[in-house]
């Protein structure tokens, strides 16, 4: 009778904590982020196309359908392989040919050692972005060398290789990271956007409301206002907080698409090492950001080679 009694209090109190943890008014305000209202997003895209691009359709393409497909994709996708004629060309890009895309966007991706991850990734991505009728181009920066992993360093490396190929936007991506749904369109916004504000591993809650990492969109104009992003963060974490705090200062303000269709699956993987750069607080005066970021980047560029999916930057930091 005593034990049945334990039992029930302690059912009991699972149960309070359970509540507690989801009524919580932090995890809602979490949850309800301000964000574009889908009808509002075609007024806030940045429409321009990369330097050099022609396209011989003659219609424009209409993103209607894109933006409010209400599919969502499984990322058991990432196992499958590409369909054959799927027209990427060498280097990893596309561009539709029935109609003239409105948007030019590089996707760019830091990497090192994953390479059964980035397989299953371009795979995916190109199966994702091909039905986004966007211009699109993937590079991969791979850190060579044996000092801890620098993933804002490797992003501005890419960020200059894809301004020098004429891309106005520019989309920062982790190779862990799958978007599920496809109206998550892959164009830059105005504002700079968090694109992967709802991911499986935070139980599709936002972590904190100033998260600025795992997948965003800038243009490219706006990434060189702020300088880039900085060269200093050797080692996990930090990195995206500064990039935040770059954007502050120059009063870039951050914008979101709905929960819903930020939706992103994270794959599994070893923990990294945590940098040192990580816990020092950054906040930035105005115009204050001069000399660490693109202005200042040095690096060995090992070799650079075009792979059918992919356009694959090998650096020494
Ligand atoms: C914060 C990190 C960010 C990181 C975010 C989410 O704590 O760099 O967690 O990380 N900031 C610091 O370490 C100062 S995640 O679990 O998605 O890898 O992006």
């Amino acid at each position: 009778m005593r034990n049945a009694c334990k039992k029930k209090v302690l059912y009991c109190g699972i149960i309070i904590i359970v509540l507690i943890i989801f009524l919580h008014p932090d995890m809602n305000a979490r949850r309800s982020y301000e964000y574009i209202e889908k009808e509002l997003i075609p007024d806030t895209l940045y429409e321009e196309t990369a330097v050099n691009f022609t396209s011989s359709a003659i219609l424009e393409c209409d993103y209607h359908d894109v933006l409010f497909d209400d599919t969502t994709l499984s990322d058991s996708l990432v196992d499958g392989d590409l369909i054959e004629g799927h027209r990427i060309r060498e280097g990893g890009e596309f561009s539709p040919s029935d109609c003239k895309p409105k948007f030019s966007t590089a996707v760019i991706v830091p990497y090192r050692d994953r390479a059964e991850q980035l397989r299953g990734f371009l795979v995916y991505m190109h199966m994702f972005l091909r039905r986004q009728s966007i211009h699109y181009r993937i590079f991969v920066v791979e850190q060579v060398d044996t000092r801890p992993f620098n993933r804002a360093k490797l992003l501005n490396i890419g960020a200059l290789a894809a301004m020098r190929a004429g891309y106005p936007c520019l989309v920062l991506h982790d190779v862990d990271l799958l978007p599920l749904r496809p109206a998550n369109l892959y164009a830059c916004t105005k504002c700079p956007r968090h694109m992967s504000s709802s991911i499986n591993k935070f139980r599709f809650v936002l972590p904190y409301l100033n998260l600025f990492g795992g997948a965003i969109a800038i243009t490219s104009h706006q990434y060189k206002t702020i300088n880039g992003m900085s060269n200093e963060y050797f080692g996990w974490g930090g990195e995206d907080d500064d990039l935040y705090a770059r954007m502050e200062s120059e009063e870039l303000k951050m914008c979101r698409f709905e929960p819903e269709n930020s939706r992103y699956h994270m794959m599994s993987h070893k923990s990294q090492h945590t940098g040192d750069r990580r816990k020092q607080v950054v906040k930035y005066e105005k115009n204050g950001i001069s000399d660490d970021g693109l202005k200042n980047l040095k690096y060995t560029e090992v070799a650079t080679v075009l792979h059918p999916l992919f356009t694959h930057i090998m650096v020494d930091l």
